[in-house]
């Protein structure tokens, strides 16, 4: 082929194989699928958010709040497309997803986010709170605040935090009671180390796992057990697998309301007063669903046939007893200033 005619067609081909590339390899959004600015000045926005549990799960109740929330507020300029049950992937995949900009929001528990920010872990300490109330006192006051300001540096926003809840354990073993009953039980937990080492202290089997893969794990007795709050474990039909369930309340476990930085960056200052007032206000809607849901899911689970026993002071002592080498140990890694701070914070939300 003559020369100048090669020339040519490579100088034709080459522009549109760079804007294939170029166009499928971002793949990322510019802050939302942002639109030319619409007549009005605000830019047109379609985000992302994607959750773990069912729409019907007090967390699905609350995006659907949040989403009319900022669809109102902004006259339809900014649009969220809701995804539920894992649909975009497990808490840690979709966190991973909007530190690269690939989504704009998810609502994870703070227990898998330690290998972000660490010092979420001093959550996963066994009976911390008594009641949600002195949770959403720790968590909306300073020590929340200062968690909260650990994200930015991983290119996450957090605005807020919603309640997962007080955590029960399920298995199809037997009950659970005291300390010794956790011995060999095989039991799921969050991808978390702090509850792997406390089960492992109670000489139970932990296996970290996604929360998408517990049900079949728990139909294929791959695990025996796992551990969730009552809505959670009635939303997701545990009790059609796992005869048993022990009101341990051993956990508190809350959601962190999280935006990817890439997004929040390009949002005016009147977006973001809109988001966050919407995280703020369908958090305080899904807290006050969650307590209901719960009531109403220990009544309705005990009605599917699930054998349902309490856990008494004396053996929640004997089992913090038993862990407490493991709490010793995360205090030293999160920071016994920080423990100490939450526990204070905890006394002050008790008076
Ligand atoms: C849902 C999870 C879940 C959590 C778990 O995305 O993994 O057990 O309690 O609810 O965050």
């Amino acid at each position: 082929m003559k020369k100048w005619v090669k020339n040519a067609a490579i100088a034709l081909v080459i522009p549109s194989l760079l804007a294939t590339v170029v166009g499928c390899g971002s793949g990322k959004t510019d802050g939302g699928s942002a639109q030319p600015a619409a007549s009005g000045g605000a830019k047109e926005r379609v985000i992302k958010a994607g959750i773990g549990l069912n729409e019907d799960h007090p967390q699905g109740q609350g995006l659907k709040k949040f989403k009319e929330i900022v669809e109102a507020k902004t006259g339809g300029k900014i649009k969220v497309q809701t995804y539920f049950a894992a649909q975009l992937g497990d808490d840690q995949k979709m966190t991973e997803a909007l530190k690269g900009g690939l989504q704009e929001i998810t609502i994870p528990s703070t227990s898998p986010l330690v290998g972000t920010v660490k010092e979420y872990g001093i959550f996963d300490f066994p009976f911390v709170f008594n009641d949600p109330k002195e949770a959403d006192a720790v968590l909306d006051g300073p020590l929340g605040k200062k968690l909260l300001d650990k994200l930015p540096q991983h290119g996450l926003v957090g605005l807020g935090y919603w309640e997962n809840g007080f955590r029960n354990l399920t298995n199809s073993k037997r009950p659970v009671a005291t300390a010794d009953d956790f011995k060999g039980l095989k039991i799921r937990t969050m991808q978390n180390k702090v509850h792997l080492d406390a089960f492992k202290a109670l000489g139970a089997n932990p296996t970290p796992m996604a929360f998408s893969e517990v049900f079949s794990a728990l139909e294929s007795k791959t695990v025996d057990g796992q551990e969730n709050p009552l809505a959670t474990i009635e939303s997701n039909k545990f009790n059609e697998v796992q005869p048993y369930l022990s009101l341990t309340n051993h956990v508190y476990t809350p959601f962190v309301f999280l935006v990817s930085k890439k997004f929040w960056d390009q949002l005016s200052a009147d977006e973001k007063k809109i988001m966050q007032d919407a995280a703020v206000e369908a958090g305080k809607y899904q807290r006050e669903i969650s307590r209901q849901q719960n009531g109403k899911s220990l009544e309705s689970l005990k009605a599917k046939g699930m054998k349902v026993n309490e856990v008494s002071a004396a053996d929640k002592a004997k089992i913090q007893e038993a862990i407490k080498p493991v709490i010793d140990k995360y205090a030293k890694e999160f920071g016994e200033d920080l423990v100490k701070e939450m526990y204070e914070e905890v006394k002050k939300a008790r008076k």
